[in-house]
């Protein structure tokens, strides 16, 4: 865990917050007096990139494809790309660890400042699955395209043909068959499913999310990432949220609509991810000690927020042309 880039988000959005509310108040206060108006809630810099984990080359892209006059769209699809074409990356795209079969099945969103969505599920042999999830949003009557549909659209567009298998991948699936323990990893060495959001300079937001899912899960299975409002939500009126972890535990909560709505009912986004973690561990008979999930989220003045059960959940940010990751603080405070 790297804890040199510790920032403990929530106290300092609790003094943004505390600041913020007075000058609600004085703001509220003048314009009864019809004096002066105040700015209740300055802009943070706009753009901004954040990402789940710790990923600075995906954000670095994104950032990038932003400066180039990219759209938010464009710099969440670009910075995931990073992720799927990284065989070091266990839980994305190439490399990423197979169901308990040895097939390598891929999940992704994305979603955009007019609220429109794509998803692709169970999609196997094609990398990018995050661009096959655009082209389904912009091209298709659809949102969501599954398994081999998916894979066949993705052959229509162009895209090549992929073992997403790796020699490592591979190698470390035959190591677990010998015991087939199935157990959710709590945190992959701090690089798992990339979950981007990015707002512009005019402050438009989309987000997007790609991942392998649970490594040995059972055939067939699918989890929160692709499934909008689950894994991702985008409200450009209000902000955005992105989750990572056990996405069945998500899945359960709408996690990342959640997390919008709670925005929109004027909590920070900070607030907002602590309350939608609390859902998930609050609920009786929760096992929470034995599962990670983990949130980020953007408000649309650019406010962040990240929450995480365990610790060892952060957020990479590039803002103000900055690349940091920051450690998230975390519900089981004892770790
Ligand atoms: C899933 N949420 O398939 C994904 C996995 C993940 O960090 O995010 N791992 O459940």
């Amino acid at each position: 865990m790297k804890r040199r880039h510790f920032i403990k988000n929530a106290s300092l959005t609790g003094v943004g917050l505390t600041v913020g509310s007075s000058l609600i108040a004085c703001a509220q206060e003048n314009s009864k007096n019809e004096k002066t108006s105040v700015v209740a809630n300055p802009k943070a810099s706009l753009p901004l990139v954040i990402a789940t984990w710790n990923v600075p080359n995906a954000t670095s892209k994104a950032w990038e494809t932003l400066k180039k006059g990219g759209s938010a769209l464009d710099a969440v699809e670009k910075g995931c790309m990073v992720e799927e074409a990284d065989v070091n990356n266990t839980s994305v795209g190439k490399g990423g660890l197979p169901d308990r079969d040895g097939r390598v099945t891929l999940d992704a969103c994305i979603m955009d400042k007019h609220g429109n969505c794509g998803s692709v599920v169970y999609l196997e042999n094609i990398v990018h699955a995050v661009s096959v999830a655009r082209k389904v949003m912009e091209d298709t009557p659809h949102v969501m395209l599954a398994g081999k549909g998916a894979e066949q659209y993705a052959y229509e567009l162009g895209m090549p043909k992929d073992n997403l298998l790796t020699e490592s991948s591979k190698k470390a699936w035959e190591a677990w068959k010998v015991k087939s323990e199935y157990k959710p990893i709590i945190n992959i060495e701090n690089h798992d499913t990339i979950g981007m959001l990015a707002i512009d300079e005019n402050g438009d937001i989309s987000g997007a999310c790609t991942t392998s899912g649970l490594a040995y899960k059972m055939a067939g299975r699918v989890g929160d990432s692709p499934i909008i409002g689950s894994g991702l939500f985008v409200d450009n009126e209000i902000g955005a949220c992105v989750a990572t972890g056990l996405g069945e535990e998500v899945v359960k909560t709408v996690g990342s609509f959640l997390v919008v709505e709670l925005m929109r009912q004027g909590k920070s986004p900070q607030e907002a991810c602590e309350e939608a973690i609390n859902r998930i561990v609050s609920k009786p008979n929760s096992n929470y000690k034995d599962f990670q999930v983990g949130y980020i989220a953007v408000n649309k003045q650019g406010e962040t927020g990240s929450y995480s059960i365990h610790n060892g959940f952060s957020m990479t940010k590039f803002q103000n042309g900055e690349n940091t990751n920051q450690t998230s603080n975390h519900f089981i405070k004892t770790e």
